[in-house]
């Protein structure tokens, strides 16, 4: 399969900043993936999330297979085109979404059995299967392999049984995967808390050599309750597992500072819904936390979200006025918030790239740390 290059530029302490060069575009790194779950960034048009600065959206495999349907898709000209996003996507695999949405589930060695959260229709999702949608149908630039995201909290046993199973799914994905030219796929770390567990997940992964091997890492199985303490814990154990030449992913991650701490822990790629989906409920990210707009407080002030911020939605209309479409209900206050929190989280990823190249970064995050309130 092809691996992507990634050049790193400049590093600091674990901390690196880079590109991922893909057949679609390059990726800068650190980079803040916007999630677009059903083929769409929830609220927000395709060419506002490009001038947000995003370089790469994420889908799902699995809302996507159960509508409008994989297949579907692909006779409409596949994800790209069918949601008007020209540059890179990544798709998870659906193993996690299976996990937190379908109503019941079976696991087994061939692959997942499940209901839709839709109309309780039954679908399976094996590792074959799930390489057939996200690169063959959808069409994605990088693919994750199926996994099992593991319960928390899990004892040790249940935990090593798990991660073996992803090990196991990864193998089968990669198998799947092939020789394909322009596309690449990334490997998902799992074993909850423990560092012999994720040190075992880790060099499995590595070892794998079909086709040349992953082209990048992701770790998952995190941000399911345990903790920012224990989640970064997990990295620092983790992290020095793997190599250093390909690209890190933190799947599902998280609060501006989680993605300080992340980075500084070795992390590249993020995605999360956050600013999508606390934007739809009156949530403004700043770097001292979020705060709700609906508050009283607001309700005649005539200052921007945020003027230091090039985006529309951050410098152009008031909060008295965001404040007053999101009290009333009225769509554009949900657009228009979720529009900025895209925007402060790109943002926030250019001035962390920044201060890496100017090695500057370890101030850098002892300042967001000191002002965070969140
Ligand atoms: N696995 C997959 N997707 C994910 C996760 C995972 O463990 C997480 C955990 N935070 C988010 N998204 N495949």
């Amino acid at each position: 399969m092809a691996i992507f290059p990634f050049d790193i530029h400049a590093s600091e302490g674990k901390a690196r900043t880079g590109v991922l060069k893909t057949p679609r575009g390059d990726i800068r790194t650190p980079a803040f993936m916007p999630v677009g779950t059903a083929g769409t960034v929830k609220g927000v048009y395709m060419d506002q999330v490009k001038e947000t600065g995003a370089d790469i959206i994420l889908g799902n495999t699995y809302h996507l297979m159960l509508r409008p349907g994989a297949e579907r898709v692909k006779k409409l000209g596949g994800l790209h085109k069918f949601g008007g996003w020209s540059g890179p996507i990544l798709t998870d695999s659906g193993g996690f979404q299976v996990w937190s949405l379908s109503k019941l589930r079976k696991m087994s060695e061939e692959g997942v059995e499940f209901q839709s959260h839709l109309d309780g229709s039954r679908h399976m999702l094996s590792p074959e299967r799930s390489i057939e949608i996200q690169a063959d149908l959808l069409g994605a630039d990088i693919s994750m392999q199926l996994d099992e995201c593991t319960d928390f909290p899990s004892t040790h046993e249940q935990a090593k049984k798990s991660m073996e199973l992803s090990l196991r799914w990864g193998k089968r994905s990669l198998a799947a995967f092939g020789d394909r030219k322009d596309q690449t796929l990334f490997a998902i770390i799992q074993g909850s808390i423990y560092e012999d567990l994720r040190q075992r997940s880790a060099e499995a992964s590595l070892s794998e050599t079909t086709s040349g091997g992953y082209g990048g890492f992701a770790i998952g199985g995190l941000a399911v309750g345990e903790g920012h303490e224990a989640m970064c814990n997990v990295l620092e154990f983790t992290v020095p597992h793997l190599p250093e030449s390909r690209p890190r992913y933190l799947m599902g991650v998280g609060k501006p500072i989680d993605l300080v701490e992340s980075v500084a822990r070795g992390v590249d790629m993020f995605d999360c819904v956050i600013p999508t989906r606390s934007g739809r409920h009156g949530q403004v990210w700043t770097d001292e936390g979020p705060y709700n707009i609906k508050r009283a407080e607001f309700a005649e002030d005539q200052a921007p979200l945020d003027g230091s911020i090039k985006c529309e939605a951050s410098q152009s209309y008031s909060k008295a006025y965001i404040h007053h479409l999101i009290r009333s209900k009225e769509m554009l206050g949900a657009m228009i918030l979720s529009w900025h929190n895209i925007a402060y989280f790109e943002d926030l990823m250019a001035r962390i790239r920044t201060a890496i190249a100017e090695q500057r970064f370890k101030d850098f995050a002892d300042s967001f740390r000191s002002n965070w309130k969140g």
